[in-house]
């Protein structure tokens, strides 16, 4: 799976609910407290009153147990609080400050070794694994219910967050975040009314690779993942990025992955334009490098030399991405500047469209002609010696 922690980047989930002794007696808000202060992010929340059969769900492990019919009457006597936390190990640490199930097992210091007397009235739930938490998320929210954000702190809670730069006058260098109450990439989804008409103004035939048969891929070295043969019938996003771009490219590199899960009929390659192989697997190994999709090494910039000759340019700037159709010629390509993230700027747009079987490869012709020069002379007037144009100065 996608591992990059850029701050809005889920990370471990758990549920943890507060029962109903605990809402009754006004502790939500200092439970609520100790997750906050420790660092953990809210992800979910809501008071609700299950049904009896929602708590056997929540609790069919115990079905056997003794105690089972006293859990869930005890369940079942008022509201209870439902949360999702989300933050590096939230399963067992939660369950670490929530203490042992038994009260009197509790260590003090820990929610329940602070709070409570009796295992009976014990007021707080923690899910006790990755399985059960992602299970018994999904039991007590929906999906919308679920939210993904970027916390402020994140770079202050974590090591080695890469905060994706914009133009920050350098506060993401200096550790903070600058994603402060933001979601950092927008979801996948086309802009309304994309696939309504099609966006005309933004392919002309005189971007010289438009059209143009993707270079081979042969020539890429894996460095994970199977490699790719273009004109097979499947649709392919050709990514080139670089470690030394760091943070540059993540968000890029994101939606590239977000593309390649939410579409498994194309394929993707990431193509790291470094120097020395050796130096991008150090990078991968170091676990920097987070993403999940096809990534190949570009030896002595074949490939990138390849698509450069393509577009007549004199440099392919990074990150940049291709867009192969089926047949293998390039439709469309996007270079990437810091905190432009993969999904915006047309990208998903086009994608979408040559999914759809659209041609978008010239709809339009070269680029327009510079406007006809209208003949009148334009007068020119001294500033300094034209009462005119002072008095509209000053
Ligand atoms: P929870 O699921 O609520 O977080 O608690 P837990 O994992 O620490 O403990 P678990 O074994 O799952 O038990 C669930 C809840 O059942 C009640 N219980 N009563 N009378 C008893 O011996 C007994 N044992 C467990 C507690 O409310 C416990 O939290
Ligand atoms: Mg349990």
């Amino acid at each position: 799976m996608l591992q990059l922690h850029t701050s809005n980047m889920p990370r471990e989930r758990t549920y943890i609910m507060i029962k109903p002794d605990g809402v009754q007696r006004g502790i939500v808000g200092q439970i609520i407290a100790r997750f906050e202060n420790k660092g953990f992010k809210l992800v979910a929340m809501k008071l609700c009153s299950p049904t009896k059969e929602h708590l056997e769900t929540h609790y069919a492990d115990l079905k056997s147990k003794k105690f089972f019919p006293g859990l869930i009457e005890y369940m079942l006597m008022g509201p209870v609080c439902c949360m999702v936390w989300e933050g590096d190990n939230a399963v067992k640490t939660g369950r670490v400050m929530l203490g042992a199930t038994n009260p009197a097992d509790s260590a003090p210091g820990t929610i329940r070794g602070d709070l409570c007397i009796h295992v009976g009235r014990n007021i707080c739930h923690g899910s006790d694994s990755v399985e059960s938490a992602n299970a018994e998320i999904n039991l007590w929210f929906s999906e919308a219910e679920q939210n993904t954000w970027g916390h402020h702190s994140e770079g202050w809670v974590y090591e080695n967050v890469e905060e994706p730069k914009q133009e920050d006058g350098g506060a993401a260098a200096s550790g903070t975040s600058n994603t402060v109450g933001t979601t950092v990439h927008a979801p996948l989804t086309a802009y309304p009314g994309a696939n309504e008409a099609f966006n005309e103004y933004i392919t002309y035939s005189d971007d010289a690779s438009i059209g143009q048969d993707c270079p081979d891929l042969s020539s890429l070295k894996m460095v994970q993942g199977d490699a790719l043969k273009t004109g097979d019938g499947r649709v392919k996003i050709v990514f080139f990025w670089g470690k030394y771009l760091k943070w540059q490219c993540w968000p890029t590199m994101i939606g590239m992955c977000e593309i390649a899960e939410k579409h498994p009929e194309i394929d993707v390659v990431g193509i790291a334009a470094d120097k020395k192989e050796k130096d991008v697997l150090r990078f991968m190994e170091k676990g920097e490098c987070r993403a999940d999709c096809p990534l190949a090494f570009d030896m002595n910039w074949v490939l990138k030399d390849a698509f450069r000759n393509l577009m007549k340019v004199g440099a392919l700037a990074v990150p940049h991405a291709f867009l192969i159709n089926g047949e293998g010629k390039i439709v469309w390509r996007q270079a990437y500047s810091a905190g432009y993230q993969f999904a915006t700027m047309g990208f998903y747009e086009q994608l979408l469209h040559v999914l759809a079987g659209d041609d978008i490869s010239n709809p339009n012709g070269p680029n327009p002609e510079p406007e006809e020069d209208l003949g009148e002379e334009v007068e020119s007037k001294d500033v300094f010696a034209c009462q005119e144009v002072a008095d509209a100065i000053w």
